[in-house]
């Protein structure tokens, strides 16, 4: 069975990741872990913290001379930022700290708090806080390696950040390739210029600034995710992955909410037949998923990131100790992490679809899943 956890708090020493399940004998380039940790850290609207940690992996287990052995792999991210809070976060000293009582309206602060049992906000923000993705796109990084290596490939874009949009008309989803220019991995510059210009209006206003990405899985093998039951569905699975991203507050596949606006007869992708390409399709309004199943066109999924809640003018709240209302409590934080939020996505989505894949395919050791997909393959072109 493929799995993964992560653990750590946003100022504590460290962020752990265990990923499990991924077969012996995958080359590991841990620079291109790296690689993908710095991706994360990018983009315009990122807050003080960006500035100081440059995020690496180091591998802890489960690789031995650059290869998988088929152990956990464990991923540690060091957090620089540690050192300034070797007080406030010790682990084995009374409490120097003052308290932070006043929640903060859309983050996990008053639920927590009641849940939890706690005094002090900070017991619930350090591990609520989305720099825990960093754990997550480190053990994404590990999954991409394995999808790479089985001919599956995942980018991702921003297609709208407060407001503004992408012109989405004329995108080859089939030949979408990783943008490494664009701050705000944003392919349309027209549109990014005006997302610029909205987020540093809203910095200036000590506001945030939510948006949408889309995260795109092309090669994928037909028939990966199974209608037998509700959560062997693949589209369940990349619903509820991304879903559990900070922040997410909507996923859609394919046309998603637009299916509402149309009739059957323009949505659903007619089939065709060539004997070079057999069976194909002219449409890809089903994102890649019928049935609960991959299709064999790209996979298309949107997801939806809120602004973020940590404002620099703050709203009304009420704070937990005093019961007086008093404005939120202020963190230093981004403005805009929609760009990052995206880099998170396609580690979920590859973490997800590693684990399905891995469920049709199985296999202890990359020989065997390579020559599986390959036989199956062979069998669905007969
Ligand atoms: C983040 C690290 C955090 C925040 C942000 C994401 O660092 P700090 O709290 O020290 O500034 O910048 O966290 C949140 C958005 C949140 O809601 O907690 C990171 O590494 O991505």
């Amino acid at each position: 069975m493929f799995r993964f956890l992560t653990a750590g708090e946003s100022h504590g020493q460290c962020l752990t990741a265990i990923v499990e399940g991924i077969p012996a004998g995958l080359a590991i380039n841990v620079e291109e872990i790296n690689r993908q940790m710095a991706r994360r850290q990018k983009g315009y609207g990122r807050g003080g913290r960006m500035a100081i940690e440059t995020d690496k992996a180091d591998i802890l287990s489960g690789v031995r001379f650059k290869e998988t052995m088929g152990d956990p792999i464990t991923l540690r991210i060091t957090n620089k930022d540690w050192e300034n809070w070797t007080d406030i976060m010790a682990v084995d000293k009374t409490p120097v700290w003052t308290k932070v009582t006043a929640a903060r309206p859309g983050h996990a602060d008053l639920s927590g708090i009641l849940k939890y049992n706690r005094k002090d906000i900070r017991d619930i923000l350090e591990r609520s806080s989305a720099r825990e993705t960093a754990a997550r796109v480190a053990a994404g990084a590990v999954a991409r390696q394995f999808l790479a290596a089985c001919g599956i490939n995942i980018v991702s874009h921003v297609t709208k950040i407060g407001g503004v949009s992408v012109n989405l008309e004329n995108i080859d989803y089939r030949n979408l390739q990783e943008n490494t220019t664009s701050e705000l991995n944003c392919n349309d510059p027209q549109a990014e210029q005006l997302m610029r210009e909205k987020i540093r209006d809203a910095g200036q206003a000590g506001d945030t600034l939510g948006g949408v990405f889309e995260v795109v899985v092309t090669n994928m093998p037909i028939g990966v995710g199974s209608y037998i039951q509700w959560d062997q569905r693949l589209d369940s699975q990349l619903a509820a992955a991304l879903m559990s991203i900070q922040a997410i507050k909507g996923v859609e596949i394919g046309d998603g909410f637009d299916y509402g606006n149309h009739p059957g007869s323009q949505l659903h992708d007619e089939m065709f037949y060539d004997e070079h390409k057999q069976v194909y399709r002219k449409t890809n309004h089903a994102g890649g998923i019928e049935g609960g199943m991959s299709n064999g066109e790209p996979i298309v999924v949107r997801v939806c990131m809120k602004p973020i809640p940590t404002l620099m003018t703050p709203l009304h709240s009420v704070d937990i100790e005093s019961k007086k209302e008093v404005l939120a409590n202020k963190e230093r934080s981004d403005v805009c992490a929609v760009p990052a939020a995206s880099v998170v996505g396609e580690a979920m989505v590859a973490l997800t679809i590693t684990k399905a894949l891995l469920e049709k395919f199985g296999g202890d050791c990359m020989v065997d899943v390579l020559a599986a997909i390959e036989h199956y393959n062979q069998r669905i072109k007969g």
